[in-house]
């Protein structure tokens, strides 16, 4: 038997372990590039994550600065007192006619007009003047017990939760339907009463055509008396595939949610009439 060439078997061990080497170098080039993928996805992810904090964040902010924009603009107008324009003015007494209200009239009578217009103005505080509550809860209406009475209508402020559905079928059996908003007015009575940041389901739906949003009674939902909350309605699809076809309303605004949640809800009906 012939033995190999001492050279050849020298070449052949190079040959085997340059291609050792050669894999190796591939093996490493591979983890590398596996591992700037890593990191270049870890990079992405945090920066996506960053993104999404400082969205919330801003979406926050607005919706605190327009919570407080609407407190002041909702605040009453402050009403100053008779005596506050005119402090030396006296009581509105009989007497108040003869004695003086300004240092002008110490020193020279009072002409006839002018004791009228006086007269006048001494009678205004003895008025007082109505506020809108009283107007609105006529006694002539009256509601049942766990219902709270405005403007000659009943609102139903539920305790429990409930998908739209569900909550608008209970409204139907005790009588009424989930509140239709018709007035700014309205949305304010109804605000005052959900001030705990917690969401209410209201007659909207957009669900027969999606963007043409009905109130339960049928009729379109007026453009210029809506109360949306800035990018609402959006028919977010993030939790719910079929989107957001139910409206509620919050402290402040609306939203349109997946109708299928669990909230409190409103009803409204008309009140019952005490006066004949
Ligand atoms: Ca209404
Ligand atoms: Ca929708
Ligand atoms: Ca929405």
């Amino acid at each position: 038997m012939m033995s190999r060439p001492q050279k050849y078997i020298e070449g052949e061990a190079l040959h085997s372990q340059h291609e050792k080497s050669n894999n190796a170098l591939k093996l490493r080039v591979a983890m590398l590039v596996v591992c700037v993928l890593l990191v270049s996805a870890l990079v992405v992810t945090y920066l996506l994550l960053e993104v999404l904090k400082t969205r919330n964040m801003l979406r926050n902010l607005e919706m605190k600065q327009e919570t407080v924009k609407a407190d002041v603009t909702e605040r009453p107008p402050e009403i100053k007192p008779c005596s506050t324009v005119q402090p030396t003015c006296p009581e509105p007494e009989v007497k108040i006619i003869t004695q003086p209200c300004s240092p002008i009239q110490t020193t020279s009578p009072q002409p006839p007009e002018i004791n009228m217009i006086k007269q006048s103005h001494s009678t205004i505080p003895t008025t007082t003047p109505q506020l809108p509550d009283i107007t609105m809860n006529d006694p002539c209406y009256k509601c049942e017990d766990g219902w709270k009475l405005h403007g000659g209508k009943c609102y139903y402020f539920s305790i429990s939760k409930s998908s739209w559905d569900v909550s608008r079928t209970e409204c139907r059996t005790k009588g009424g339907d989930l509140v239709k908003i018709d007035s700014e007015e309205e949305q304010n009575f109804l605000r005052k009463n959900v001030q705990q940041k917690i969401p209410f389901w209201i007659g909207l739906t957009d669900s027969a055509e999606e963007g043409r949003w009905l109130w339960v009674d049928g009729s379109p939902l007026n453009e210029s008396l809506t109360f949306w909350k800035f990018f609402e309605p959006d028919d977010w699809k993030g939790k719910d595939p079929d989107g957001e076809d139910c409206g509620r309303m919050g402290s402040v605004y609306w939203y349109d949610n997946s109708c299928k949640r669990s909230r409190r809800s409103i009803c409204e009906k008309s009140a019952v009439a005490m006066c004949v």
